[in-house]
């Protein structure tokens, strides 16, 4: 069984095409760019710049944030060590593993956060409750 830690999580780059002819960039998610297959898309956006999302963990779902647009940071927890990342270029996203505490922040103006995940939504697979999160974490996998 493993036992994920902040480390475990990573910063995925995504390859960018950069047009020669100066029409800007685009940068492609093929089905080798993850380590999981997409299940569901969902994005984030006019989040007030005071606002927090996340505040969870997720018992088995892997996901992918890609900051489309803007910036904001993401704070990570493995019950024991924390650190943030900030996320504020649209061709470097995050891969968060299963067991870790995320909350988003410092959302900037006009940022959109796109999410690639392993599942369907499913709410039994939230832990919602940091004190719950701690205990819990032995039994993640
Ligand atoms: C995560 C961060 C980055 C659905 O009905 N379907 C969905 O696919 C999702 C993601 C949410 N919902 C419903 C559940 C709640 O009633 O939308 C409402 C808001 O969800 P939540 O409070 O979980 O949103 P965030 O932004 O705090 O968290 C979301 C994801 O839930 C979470 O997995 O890692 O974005």
């Amino acid at each position: 069984m493993k036992q994920n830690t902040i480390d475990s999580t990573s910063i995925i780059e995504v390859p960018k095409i950069i047009d020669e002819n100066r029409r800007g960039n685009l940068s492609v998610i093929e089905k080798d760019t993850l380590p999981f297959k997409i299940e569901r898309v969902y994005y984030l956006y006019d989040v007030p710049s005071d606002a927090f999302r996340g505040g969870h963990a997720h018992k088995k779902l892997k996901q992918f944030l890609i900051p489309i647009s803007g910036s904001f940071d993401v704070v990570l927890k493995d019950g024991i060590n924390s650190k943030t990342v900030t996320l504020n270029k649209p061709n470097k996203g995050l891969l968060i593993v299963p067991g870790i505490w995320r909350e988003l922040e410092n959302f900037s103006s006009g940022a959109i956060c796109l999410v690639l995940a392993s599942n369907t939504y499913d709410e039994d697979d939230y832990i919602r409750d940091f004190d719950s999160f701690v205990k819990q974490k032995n039994s993640f996998y």
